[in-house]
């Protein structure tokens, strides 16, 4: 038993906003749901949002009925909540609030004799009543002015962690500072969604969590502030310092928990919290998957759904125009990196499609081929982009080609290998590899040079160009996979060999993710700021020690370093193919 009573996440995401509760012992002890579109319909969202064109916003005040329905629901459901030590939670990244001049008196004076959150917030604390939500592309401009400014995508990278997305926040800033003017003018303070959250449940105006700001492409990662120019170029004529006021002036920093507040006595008095009951900072969803498992650093999630996400653990400030690294939610001194591909089950599926006869949805001929040891495929490689790809970044292609494995030069291309078999196997390992190169440099730990003549060679993907060895030699310490073709066991066995983690490959249903990440948080940063574990006791540390393993399930994969030793013969033939891309 590690604590007691119960520790709440919430998980503010596009379509719906849930609460799931655990106990001291991490295990789950209630969930409630708010789907948006279901329970409050006469915001008449689709999917959670409005769309018009490029614009993809929410409405603030759903968001507001919504936690008051959420906990409605517990309250319906006959959870105690004054049994709540905790709560900390997770909301969908990038999207902005902005808070009306006079919004933090509002927030001081809630008050539930005067109703809801929705009749004292909304609209009179807010200068536009909707958010901008992480789908909108409309920023297209303001994306081509900040990276000049920052002298070209790779240099923001290098600050902000990623090159400039419409989605991101400093964009969508700086598009309402042109466009909005007099909305602009009357905000007093711009959260982002997760900031949002937090200033409700505590009524005051918290600052941006710094895990989170690292999605808003003006937050310098390395200096730990937000930058003076990138500041300067968004707020235009409005000036620098009146942004940096309406961001708070500094972040909420993650290298320690940070107790933000006790809960409202809004929410004490309304649904019976404890007055004592802490709120913790909230991050971005992506941020609080990775704080669902004991993930440590060079541990790396890979996600199998429709496209394929790698979210990763890890020490090295490492930032490249093709991915997107954030400062690591609940570890001092890590970094969260996330890789996006676009073509990952759909790439797969079409490939599989070609092995089946009528129109059968089966994997059983294409798992067969994975995994046929006897399927030749030395000497052959393949890219397979039904829709174009950002890592490599490039348009929609398929190519395959044959080269000589003693040279590793290309020898020509082809239109179709022996036979189709030979694309399975080929779109899953050529996948898995795209995914070694790419965390390569993102690995902690020695380069091993000795046996190999090539390890000298230089060798070219994306931005970089590094030795050899630096993309052959490292390996993970441990891979989780989760999503929809996760439970595939011949696409899991064949990334775990081609990545080759030392410590392990384990496979786990993760329907609750971001919430339950919010649950460890809350947990631990309690536990820890109430001195009832040590100092020194980790985030990752303590998950390793509690997390319920009986949730993983290991992936056995025979001779794992032996097959991993094997597939390095494909890296540089791989570099040469995307390099024939471009
Ligand atoms: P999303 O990313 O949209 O949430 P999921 O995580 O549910 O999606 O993953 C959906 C994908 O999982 C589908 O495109 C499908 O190709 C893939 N998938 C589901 N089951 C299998 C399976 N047994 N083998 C391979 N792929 C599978
Ligand atoms: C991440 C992103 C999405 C949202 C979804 O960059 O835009 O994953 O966080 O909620």
């Amino acid at each position: 038993m590690q604590g007691e009573g119960y520790y709440l996440g919430l998980d503010l995401s596009t379509q719906q906003l849930k609460c799931l509760a655990i106990d001291g012992d991490m295990q789950i002890k209630h969930t409630e749901v708010v789907d948006f579109d279901r329970d409050l319909p006469h915001y008449n969202t689709h999917k959670g949002v409005y769309s018009h064109g490029d614009v993809v916003e929410c409405p603030v005040g759903m968001w507001l009925e919504a936690i008051d329905l959420v906990f409605e629901k517990y309250k319906g459901a006959g959870f105690d909540l004054s049994q709540v030590k905790a709560i900390s939670g997770s909301c969908q990244q990038h999207g902005s609030v902005y808070w009306k001049t006079g919004a933090g008196d509002l927030l001081q004076h809630l008050n539930d004799a005067n109703g809801n959150l929705v009749d004292q917030l909304y609209p009179d604390g807010f200068s536009r009543k909707t958010a901008p939500n992480w789908q909108d592309h409309s920023t297209g401009k303001q994306c081509t002015q900040i990276e000049k400014k920052a002298g070209g995508p790779e240099k923001l990278a290098e600050i902000t962690g990623s090159r400039a997305h419409f989605r991101f926040t400093g964009p969508q800033i700086m598009k309402i500072a042109e466009n909005e003017e007099d909305n602009y003018k009357n905000t007093e303070t711009i959260s982002l969604v997760s900031s949002f959250l937090t200033s409700i449940l505590c009524a005051k105006l918290v600052p941006i969590e710094e895990a989170d700001a690292c999605g808003m492409n003006i937050y310098d990662i390395k200096a730990k502030g937000y930058d003076d120019s990138l500041l300067d170029v968004i707020s235009g004529k409005f000036g620098k310092e009146d942004l940096l006021k309406k961001l708070s002036g500094s972040v909420t920093k993650c290298n320690s928990p940070q107790l933000m507040g006790n809960i409202a006595n809004y929410f004490v008095s309304k649904y019976g919290f404890d007055s004592e009951c802490a709120i913790y900072p909230f991050t971005g969803d992506n941020l609080a998957t990775i704080c669902s498992l004991p993930l440590e650093k060079n541990d790396i999630l890979v996600s199998l759904g429709t496209s394929t996400t790698i979210l990763m653990v890890t020490d090295q400030y490492h930032p490249s125009p093709n991915y997107h690294l954030f400062t690591h939610p609940a570890i001092a001194n890590c970094y969260m990196a996330m890789i996006c591909y676009c073509n990952g089950s759909l790439a797969r599926e079409k490939v599989r499609d070609s092995l089946n006869e009528n129109q059968s949805t089966s994997w059983t001929n294409f798992d067969e081929a994975v995994l046929d040891e006897s399927l030749d495929t030395s000497g052959e490689l393949a890219v397979y982009f039904p829709l174009g790809e950002i890592v490599p970044s490039v348009d929609a292609i398929t190519k395959r080609v044959l080269y000589d494995p003693k040279n590793c030069e290309i020898v020509k291309y082809v239109d179709k290998f022996d036979n189709n078999r030979h694309d399975a196997k080929i779109i899953v390992e050529s996948q898995a590899l795209s995914a070694r190169v790419r965390v390569a440099p993102l690995l902690s730990g020695t380069v091993d040079e000795s046996n190999d003549e090539k390890s000298e060679t230089m060798v070219h993907f994306d931005y970089d160009s590094m030795k050899f060895s630096e993309y052959s030699s490292k390996r993970p310490n441990r891979v989780y996979f989760v999503g929809g073709a996760s439970k595939n066991d011949a696409i899991v066995k064949k990334f775990s060999e081609v990545l080759g983690a030392k410590n392990g490959n384990f496979r786990l249903e993760t329907p609750n993710s971001c919430a339950l990440g919010g649950c460890f948080k809350a947990l631990w940063s309690d536990l820890w700021k109430k001195k009832k574990i040590d100092e020194k006791v980790t985030f990752d540390s303590f998950l390793n020690r509690y997390f319920p393993t009986d949730e993983l399930e290991e992936i056995k994969v025979d001779d794992i370093t032996k097959k991993w030793e094997a597939y390095k013969d494909k890296i540089i033939p791989l570099s040469k193919l995307e390099e024939e891309l471009k």
